[in-house]
């Protein structure tokens, strides 16, 4: 059988910065933990790190991402943003864009992403952004999960299958990892290179376009408050803003919040 390195590895990435070293793993606990170890290593930036099967996969908040065998895509890169000051949702931003892209390219369907870090498909999520920095050092880690693989036949946990999909039970056809993940690169490869040049328009701009989010009626929590509104803007370094019911405009980062609905 080959192996997801030998698919992968069958045509050029022909990347810039992204990819430049690739680590293919089997099973770890998450990815992320797997880049930080490369990152005190001293790997360059770009550097990215595969894993079949991750057995502590996390998603945002402590909550857990379900990252069975050979199924998915789960990676992390290490980016290092040339500006420090909000580099992690726009980060966050720029992953989603390039998986939302990376899946209207190589399948169908048509993917958004719901603020800040959920890429959909009919409004299941097919994958997630999972952005960490660490006190002292330069770096950032962007964690990226996209669903690809069927999930027939496979035991989907509870909370997983009442939110989720994946891509080829979505498009009704086998949707092909190794290609998947040469796409999503040359597309990250392409936004951090629009992130480095500090060009926040056309992230903004692609954000909309592609924003499950932008005027939406949603409740949203941040620091134990509740607020319910409806967005109408999404701005890579200011966030979210969102008209409260008596017409008040209300600026959120992303940091410390949760979308609570979203209709
Ligand atoms: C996320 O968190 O969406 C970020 C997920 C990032 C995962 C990648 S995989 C590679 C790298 N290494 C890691 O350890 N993590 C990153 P959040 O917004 O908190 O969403 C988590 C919620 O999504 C869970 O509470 C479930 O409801 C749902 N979920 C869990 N596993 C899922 C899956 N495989 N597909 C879709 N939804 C899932």
């Amino acid at each position: 059988m080959t192996s997801f390195a030998e698919e992968f590895n069958a045509q050029p990435l022909r990347t810039r910065i992204v990819g430049r070293t690739i680590h293919f793993l089997d099973t770890v606990p998450s990815t992320n933990d797997a880049a930080w170890d490369r990152a005190k290593a001293g790997d360059d930036e770009g550097t990215v790190v595969f894993a079949e099967e991750q057995t502590r996969g996390r998603g945002r908040l402590g909550r857990t991402w379900w990252s069975p065998r050979g199924k998915g895509l789960w990676l992390s890169v290490l980016l290092r943003p040339a500006d420090r000051e909000g580099a992690v949702p726009a980060t966050t931003i720029i992953g989603a864009l390039a998986a939302a892209e990376a899946i209207r390219a190589e399948t169908r369907l048509r993917a958004l992403i719901r603020w800040p870090n959920d890429i959909l498909v009919d409004d299941l999520k097919v994958g997630g952004i999972l952005v960490e920095a660490r006190a002292g050092r330069r770096e950032l880690v962007l964690g990226i999960g996209i669903d690809v693989g069927s999930w027939q036949g496979s035991r989907v946990p509870k909370d997983v299958a009442v939110v989720a999909t994946n891509l080829s039970d979505a498009a009704d056809t086998p949707v092909d990892r190794a290609a998947f993940a040469r796409a999503l690169l040359r597309r990250l490869d392409r936004w951090h290179a629009v992130q480095l040049d500090r060009d926040y328009e056309s992230i903004n701009q692609k954000w909309k376009e592609l924003s499950a989010t932008l005027g939406r009626q949603i409740t949203l929590e941040e620091n134990g408050r509740t607020f319910e509104g409806t967005v109408i803007d999404v701005d890579v370094r200011f966030g979210l803003a969102m008209r409260l019911p008596r017409g008040a405009i209300r600026q959120f980062r992303a940091e410390h919040l949760t979308i609570l609905r979203h209709e």
